[in-house]
């Protein structure tokens, strides 16, 4: 899906900014028919942002159910005769979207956009009411996963994840317009020979029958350097510049659709010609080993809990650029197509991660209420979960498979992965990403209750990505145990022949908390169990990355293993660092 952008025939307008809202707490606006008329008893909201913490109320911040956002918008006057489309980047998890008195969008997933072509129902030059039904529960059938639970006080959310379930408009709103006959979509593969580049391009195209597709390659710094008709193809750069990690040359393609010799359509779709390619236990990046150092991050900041800012999103990349971070997961969910923007233009390397997380009962089953669930059931994730699932694969693939810094999927997170009903779920979800995206290798995050030896999932993976924390959840506070215990696990592992990352492999650290002797929680403890666990992964060669849990302290639901929130950041959670951001600075420039 194509993101909206200003072209020589294109125009966008954002909706961002604050919006009429509503908590619908009695679940009644749908059958009264809100959209039909301004909101009433309508609060102010900022969009993008989560709406859960701005107004210090907690029946805001645990609303579970429907909430409704409004705006007005006027439709720029030039627009006449044109296609217009209403763009959401995100609504968490679900949402219901009028024009007016006409439903023109409905989508399911909290982290992928969705739009609608409005053409038919707003005048150019004229005022039009937008209104969003965004819904943030889960259930068995969501991805994530999770279940309502109805309490004399309401109902309250369940789900085994460990972030909080931020939900609203997290990002931009967009009216845009295009020409009737448009490009529709662009898929680019690049290839490396020695110097030449090949880039492989395939064009769609929407009410342009006869017109022409005509393709530009450009330099950064605008010089032609290929070109091409017709709607698919495969362009050739001499001496090319490649994208590689520290550096992000990006090339440029421009598409055009073209008539009777005029350019009817113009889109530019941004290049890095990379190669990624799993050769034994190596990952290789443009044919050379490349070792991931870095994160697993979240989407989380104060007061606009998962709305993306861009003020953060450069803090984020400067810190991360200070510590000598090569890469990070997109952990547990597609984050704003701006940081993949990002990531493309400074050569950062991507994990692309679905919100396919907690799809395992075995992690906080039993506290829910004395009861447990097994995860694969058919009352419980089933095969229209794997559906709901599918889909969420399709729509990462689709936005993101021409960004050069995503070089592996992780379709999902710690799911449950020693047992047939994972094995049987899992297969055709594999099957179906290398399909969509036969250009990047496929895996998923293993969880330490599934080892070497159990984890039924881990061989259709190209890569083996795993989660551990020994020297925490377990031999807590024991780090000479920790230490043997994570090299006999990893030495099986090697044992396969695949590469391994290492996803996640953290300590929860109170910022300020110090002590000769090792204690968890506090700053020392941080740092030694991160020596034990670089000490192991530098003596099995089949590591190639190494991704630190977290990048920085999160917000959770609350729980006796939490202390406002998870605390395993490297850096708090308004960006200061913990002793462990200098001991990893230290580490990973020098591997750098
Ligand atoms: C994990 C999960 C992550 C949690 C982390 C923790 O394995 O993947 O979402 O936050 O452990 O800190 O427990």
């Amino acid at each position: 899906m194509l993101r909206p952008k200003d072209t020589a025939t294109r125009e966008r307008k954002s909706l961002d900014g604050l919006w009429r809202f509503a908590f619908d707490a009695g679940g009644v606006g749908r059958g009264e028919e809100w959209w039909r008329g301004p909101l009433a008893d309508a609060h102010e909201v900022a969009v993008p942002a989560s709406y859960n913490d701005l107004f210090a109320d907690p029946a805001a911040r645990n609303h579970v159910g429907d909430v409704w956002y409004q705006t007005v918008v006027r439709v720029p006057a030039g627009w006449a005769g044109r296609r217009i489309v209403l763009r959401f980047d995100a609504a968490t998890h679900r949402a219901v979207v009028w024009v007016d008195d006409t439903r023109v969008a409905e989508h399911e997933g909290g982290y992928t956009p969705f739009e609608a072509d409005v053409s038919e129902h707003v005048a150019a030059g004229e005022e039009v009411r937008v209104t969003a039904v965004v819904n943030n529960e889960l259930s068995w059938q969501s991805i994530p996963p999770g279940f309502v639970v109805d309490t004399e006080d309401g109902k309250q959310l369940q789900y085994y994840h460990d972030f909080f379930n931020y939900a609203g408009l997290h990002r931009s709103v967009w009216l845009y317009s295009t020409p009737v006959a448009h490009v529709s979509d662009v898929t680019v593969v690049t290839g490396l020979d020695g110097s030449e580049g090949t880039v492989d391009y395939r064009v769609e195209v929407d009410g342009g029958e006869g017109h022409d597709v005509r393709v530009v390659l450009l330099d950064a710094d605008g010089t032609e350097v290929a070109r091409s008709a017709g709607a698919s193809g495969v362009l050739t750069v001499a001496d090319v510049h490649p994208w590689r990690p520290g550096e992000g040359h990006l090339y440029e393609l421009v598409v055009e659709l073209v008539a009777r010799g005029a350019v009817v359509d113009a889109y530019p779709v941004p290049v890095g010609v990379r190669t990624v390619e799993v050769r034994g236990a190596e990952f290789l990046i443009n044919g050379e080993p490349f070792y991931f150092t870095g994160f697993g991050r979240h989407e989380d900041i104060p007061v606009r809990g998962k709305g993306h800012d861009d003020a953060f999103l450069v803090h984020d990349f400067a810190l991360m650029r200070w510590i000598g971070a090569n890469s990070f997961r997109t952990s547990h969910y597609p984050y704003a197509e701006e940081v993949l923007e990002y990531a493309d233009r400074h050569g950062v390397v991507v994990i692309d991660e679905t919100a396919a997380v907690g799809l395992n009962t075995g992690l906080a089953g039993g506290i829910f209420g004395g009861e447990g669930y097994p995860t694969f059931s058919e009352e419980t994730v089933n095969d229209e979960t794997r559906e709901v699932h599918a889909q969420a694969i399709r729509e990462l693939v689709a936005r993101d498979k021409n960004h050069p810094s995503v070089v592996l999927w992780s379709i999902a997170n710690e799911p449950e992965s020693d047992t047939e009903g994972a094995r049987n779920y899992f297969e055709p979800l594999f099957t179906l990403t290398r399909e969509l995206d036969p250009s990047r290798p496929v895996g998923f995050v293993n969880v330490m209750l599934a080892p070497h030896g159990k984890c039924l999932v881990s061989r259709f993976a190209d890569v083996i990505m795993l989660n551990r924390y020994y020297g925490w959840y377990v031999n807590t506070g024991d780090l000479a145990g920790a230490e043997r215990a994570l090299q006999a696990e990893l030495e099986a592992w090697a044992g396969d022949g695949k590469p391994i990352i290492i996803t996640e492999y953290g300590a929860d650290t109170l910022a300020g908390l110090h002590a000769v002797v090792p204690q968890p929680w506090t700053e020392e403890y941080q740092v030694d169990y991160l020596e034990v666990h670089h000490r192991v992964f530098d003596r099995v060669d089949a590591v190639v990355g190494e991704q630190m849990w977290n990048f920085a302290d999160f917000d959770t639901k609350p729980g006796v293993f939490r202390v406002d929130g998870n605390k395993k950041g490297a850096f708090t959670r308004d960006r200061r660092p913990k002793a462990a951001a200098h001991a990893l600075r230290r580490r990973w420039r020098r591997l750098a």
